[in-house]
């Protein structure tokens, strides 16, 4: 079955890797969201792609779910005594990352190339794509004035008031190559248990996407278990909206590009509403404490896409 997986983030991470250990490389193409990007220190830092990829390889920090295992700190450690900002955490292993990337992007490669270089330096055979080569921002506005993504999540701890949220560039951007045909060409699109407003919209945003995903199936899983997320403000962006944070909420959220939903069963209650919106429902157990889960997961989710399929 060819599957093409939207993610974001430390939940969308960990679903990716669930279903790159059930897919063969050329059943699974992983897009990522690219919006939280940002140049620091002079560096290009691309927190979503390399969370999925440090995942996928299987060096990722498995305390935090992003930056790498093993770590060591010597170069913050050395920034601090200079008085630099230190308020996003680069580890030594993980500066290289951002060294290299940087250099090659310098160079004139595209941020799709480096991306490909890394997986097959780190091992990693499933297809890893930025959502897009261009320069896209997301810019959070809130009470304290418009942020961008990492000054909103790290440097703020994402504790100022959301009022709403911007893709700087998205009218410009082009998809990166390959990922309007994955989309086109597959038999599911599944977006993972990622934020749904800025890690799953940006991608929404790249001219093309949408329309692509208006003629696939699409099947979502809810990052919202219990009205809480996991990890990370995508319940408090919910309330901060206006809108009671719940699974249904992410499914009238997606809106018509999906025709299945999955969530947790501790929102089993919410399975008549989410119904009603005409979407078929697998209710199971989403959270991903173990590599076993998250193969779990996402065996249950390709046999409910497989069931939609055959329907
Ligand atoms: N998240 C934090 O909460 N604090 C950090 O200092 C931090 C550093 C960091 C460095 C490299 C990297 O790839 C990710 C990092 N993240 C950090 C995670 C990142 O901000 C978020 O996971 C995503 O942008 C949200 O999707």
């Amino acid at each position: 079955m060819k599957v093409v997986a939207l993610a974001g983030g430390v939940g969308g991470a960990k679903l990716a890797d669930g279903l790159a250990r059930c897919l063969s490389p050329d059943e699974l193409t992983i897009v990522v969201n690219t919006g939280d990007d940002f140049i620091h220190f002079g560096l290009k830092i691309c927190p979503d792609l390399d969370t999925v990829c440090y995942t996928l390889a299987g060096i990722a920090n498995p305390e935090t779910g992003w930056g790498r295992g093993g770590e060591t700190w010597n170069t913050l450690c050395a920034l601090e005594t200079l008085g630099a900002p230190t308020w996003f955490q680069l580890g030594d292993q993980d500066l290289a990352t951002h060294l290299e990337r940087t250099r090659r992007l310098a160079e004139g490669e595209t941020l799709s190339e480096v991306t490909r270089f890394f997986c097959q330096r780190w091992g990693i055979r499933h297809r890893v794509q930025p959502m897009s080569d261009d320069p896209m921002q997301t810019i959070v506005e809130t009470d304290l004035g418009d942020l961008s993504f990492q000054e909103y999540f790290v440097k703020y701890r994402f504790e100022p008031s959301v009022r709403g949220f911007r893709f700087e560039g998205a009218a410009q951007a082009k998809a990166a190559p390959g990922v309007l045909e994955a989309i086109t060409s597959c038999d599911v699109v599944i977006f993972c248990p990622s934020n749904p407003w800025v890690s799953i919209d940006p991608i929404l945003a790249v001219p093309g996407i949408r329309q692509a995903l208006l003629r696939a199936r699409v099947i979502a899983v809810s990052p919202i278990i219990g009205g809480k997320a996991l990890k990370g403000p995508a319940a408090k962006m919910f309330s901060e909206i206006g809108i009671p944070p719940s699974a249904q909420a992410v499914a009238l959220h997606y809106g018509s590009l999906l025709t299945g939903f999955v969530f947790d069963r501790l929102d089993a209650g919410e399975e008549m509403g989410i119904r009603s919106l005409g979407l078929r429902t697998l209710i199971t157990d989403t959270v991903m404490k173990s590599p076993a889960d998250r193969q779990r997961l996402a065996t249950q989710i390709l046999t409910f896409a497989q069931q939609e399929l055959l329907s």
